[in-house]
């Protein structure tokens, strides 16, 4: 008999710089309620759902801070807890964790159905750059505001499922995907803010859709696992950013994407033994992996010992 999750990725348009947590928090309800209606048990928001992505501005740390959540659920974000528990849907929340002891993460939460956080999880891959750069049209100082997360890639039981999750530039890099996949992970939540505009090569800016799907299809189907991504898209304080919100197969297929760079849900209904047809086939990992083989992908770059062909070795 097939375990059956219904899940929604819950797609946010700009958040405005002065847009109260408040006001956002009324919009994230409006989505899970709607997500609710439409089958869903969890639902997916963005990264920095909470806020306007304030990493596109230089600002003194006393300024950003209000972005900034010191406690989850705090008193504006807890009348989305409420209103999950009472409909019994879970949800993961990307949002600006300040910790007591001074630590600035980019992390989110995992809340299962009865309202009980399973899990937290800190960004582990921080792009951008640390300090302002003025010949950029807008900045993404996500290093400088952030520090990257201690903790490697979790995999929890949860919803019936192994849930895994990540953030926005985590959904670039294999091995995000391939660490939870050796965990088992059967559904990987995802959100991000995309700016569409990428200043160090322009020429990625039409590829910016293609890429994001690449990824999350190359992961979903490397690793036997469901992907739900949720994007904060549109036109937010002056940058376009990507919508393209996805739900994509352990086969690598595309089930549901958002049509709208606004507030959109997209739902669908995940066979998550469907992951099984992939783990224990193509992808039996303890039959086909060839760890002994991959140092190289855990060595540091500039690792001098590490194994493999030399620079010398490889022909111009
Ligand atoms: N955003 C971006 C991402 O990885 C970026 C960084 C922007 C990459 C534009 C490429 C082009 O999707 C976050 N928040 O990581």
């Amino acid at each position: 008999m097939s375990r059956w999750l219904g899940v929604a990725a819950a797609q946010l348009g700009p958040i405005g710089r002065n847009e109260p947590r408040e006001a956002v928090v009324k919009r994230l309800v409006r989505l899970l309620r709607e997500a609710h209606e439409r089958g869903a048990e969890l639902v997916v928001f963005p990264e920095l759902a909470l806020t306007t992505f304030f990493p596109r501005w230089a600002l003194a740390r006393s300024v950003a801070d209000q972005w900034f959540e010191t406690e989850m659920p705090g008193p504006a974000t807890k009348p989305l807890f409420e209103e999950a528990a009472l409909l019994r849907v879970g949800f993961f929340l990307g949002y600006a964790e300040l910790t007591e002891d001074g630590h600035r993460y980019n992390s989110a939460v995992l809340v299962e159905r009865d309202g009980s956080i399973v899990a937290r999880f800190r960004k582990v891959h921080i792009p951008g750059h640390e300090t302002e750069e003025p010949w950029r049209s807008f900045q993404h100082l996500e290093r400088h505001y952030f520090e990257p997360g201690p903790d490697s890639f979790g995999v929890w039981e949860a919803f019936g499922c192994r849930v895994g999750m990540m953030l926005c530039n985590d959904r670039r890099w294999p091995e995000s995907y391939r660490v939870m996949g050796l965990q088992g992970v059967e559904l990987i939540c995802c959100g991000y803010n995309t700016p569409i505009h990428y200043a160090p090569d322009p020429s990625q800016d039409v590829l910016a859709g293609f890429h994001n799907q690449l990824v999350l299809q190359a992961g979903a189907y490397q690793n036997g696992t469901w992907v739900v991504a949720a994007a904060k898209g549109g036109i937010e304080e002056g940058v376009d950013s990507l919508a393209q919100s996805s739900i994509v197969a352990p086969s690598g297929q595309v089930v549901a994407q958002s049509l709208s760079a606004d507030d959109e849900v997209i739902v669908a209904r995940c066979d998550l033994d469907w992951c099984s047809r992939y783990k224990s086939t193509l992808f039996d990992f303890a039959r086909y992996r060839r760890p002994e083989l991959y140092g190289l992908i855990t060595a540091s770059s500039d690792d001098p010992g590490r194994s493999g062909p030399s620079r010398r070795d490889v022909t111009p």
